[in-house]
């Protein structure tokens, strides 16, 4: 059909003008430094994935956007690294989700025990609706949470002797991550719960100042808690996710093309990271063993037994946390359940 000069002609500029702004938006990405900080060393989960995630990041960028990571708290522990990225002194990390209950006290449901029976359960919970309206919460506390990362399901390790009942862990001093709901869950189960940052937990265990703690397995081979503690307990009383967080005064200034990069390489890392993780777990049993630690598996009939203990904690916190919270968390692993 025929188109009269001006016609076709505001038709090309139309067109000139999309694919110029199209470069044009596509090329808004600055030369930037973005220092991510995690909590586990170089060797572990945590530290292949950050590396996976400066790799990819300043791929998809052209190399504009450069990541540098910095293991092993290096930064700070995960409470100092949350303060650091919403007051704007750093960029980027990854940590817990039971210090960030802190922040957003909603963050506590992940303590409470015996809630997820897979990864897959987990999974659906954090990348579903529950796990990212949470996310946003962190908005008006100068965080953005990104993704969810693995740490994993936690079990418990001791220098004094199996856990075989739920007595058995009567008067162990136990490291716990610093949040009331881990305490109140522990302190219930027997043990002297003593909060501490996972930074200093290393040098606690090795001189005794604790008897214990509890961590994935993949945790306790990369941090060589084998080391300094004979005993591995298999409880998987809790699923703790990680985050990755950006700080929301940096990444306001980004230009929405960086936002959409590093939105990009945070779900890439998310994917290899949970992928690792269960690699490694599978590997990480047959290691602690090599090393010599005396490993046993708690019965379902005491998993059962520890779980009307700690129900008291988990009634108080339900009711704190929101009931109705609760029970859409209840609702969503159910779906994923069957
Ligand atoms: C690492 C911690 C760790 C966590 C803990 O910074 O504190 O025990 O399991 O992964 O976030």
């Amino acid at each position: 059909m025929y188109k009269p000069l001006k016609t076709r002609l505001i038709v090309l500029a139309a067109v000139l003008s999309c694919t110029v702004a199209g470069v044009a938006a596509a090329a808004d990405v600055k030369p930037r430094l973005i220092r991510f900080g995690y909590g586990l060393n170089d060797e572990s989960v945590q530290g292949r994935a950050a590396r996976y995630l400066a790799q990819e990041l300043e791929k998809i960028s052209g190399g504009k956007l450069k990541m540098k990571t910095f293991g092993s708290a290096n930064l700070g522990s995960d409470e100092q690294m949350q303060g650091a990225l919403a007051g704007g002194a750093q960029e980027m990390m990854v940590g817990s989700t039971a210090p960030l209950a802190g922040m957003v006290k909603e963050f506590g449901v992940f303590d409470l025990p015996f809630l997820f029976n897979s990864e897959k359960e987990a999974d659906a919970v954090l990348d579903g609706q529950l796990g990212q309206d949470l996310l946003k919460k962190l908005e008006a506390k100068g965080l953005v949470g990104l993704v969810y990362w693995e740490n994993g399901f936690r079990n418990m390790t001791n220098s004094k002797r199996p856990i075989v009942r739920a007595e058995d862990m009567q008067g162990i001093k136990l490291r716990v991550m610093q949040n009331q709901i881990a305490l109140g869950v522990f302190n219930t189960l027997g043990a002297n719960a003593v909060p501490m940052p996972f930074s200093e937990l290393f040098t606690a265990l090795e001189t005794r100042t604790v008897d214990g703690q509890e961590n994935p397995i993949t945790t306790i081979q990369s941090s060589k808690f084998y080391e300094v503690q004979p005993y591995l307990t298999i409880t998987r009383h809790v699923y703790t996710p990680w985050v990755v967080l950006a700080s929301k005064k940096w990444w306001d200034k980004l230009s929405p093309d960086e936002q959409r990069l590093v939105r990009q390489a945070a779900e890439a890392s998310r994917d290899f990271e949970r992928k690792d993780s269960r690699a490694d777990s599978l590997k990480a049993m047959g290691t602690l063993e090599q090393a010599g630690m005396k490993i046993n598996t708690v019965s379902p009939e005491e998993v059962a037994r520890m779980r009307e203990k700690v129900q008291p904690v988990v009634d108080k916190y339900t009711q704190e946390l929101g009931p109705d919270l609760i029970q859409q968390l209840n609702t969503e692993i159910s779906k994923a359940r069957n």
